[in-house]
């Protein structure tokens, strides 16, 4: 089976989680090497979960997911906060 066929439930999952502006899709670019998430010093530029499947040594196939601040407000942030904390919890179970 190649690298990219191992299905997402046999990836280790790796989350960034934390408030606007932290530097979650910093780390998300560096975990990566790719400018895979928007990088602006604007409090919730990540509107939505960024996910990246890849292979990371030594750990294996892994799926790295870059989250929205959960310190969101308004009408929309709520609905964002709302994403995270499903994402989160969706992590934890699996
Ligand atoms: N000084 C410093 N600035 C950083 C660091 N990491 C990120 N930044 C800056 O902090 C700002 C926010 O970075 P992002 O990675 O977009 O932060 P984020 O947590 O994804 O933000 P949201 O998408 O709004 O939730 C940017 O201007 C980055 O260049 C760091 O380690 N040191
Ligand atoms: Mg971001």
């Amino acid at each position: 089976m190649s690298m990219n066929s191992v299905p997402s439930g046999e990836r280790v999952h790796i989350g960034i989680y934390g408030k606007r502006n932290a530097g979650k899709s910093t780390v998300m670019n560096a975990l990566t090497n790719q400018n895979i998430a928007i990088v602006s010093d604007i409090k919730g530029t990540t509107t939505d979960p960024v996910i990246k499947s890849m292979e990371m040594l030594p750990i294996g196939p892994v799926v790295i997911i870059d989250t929205p601040g959960i310190d969101d407000e308004g009408e929309l942030g709520e609905l964002r906060v709302k994403k995270v904390i499903r994402c989160l919890i969706r992590q934890i179970l699996q």
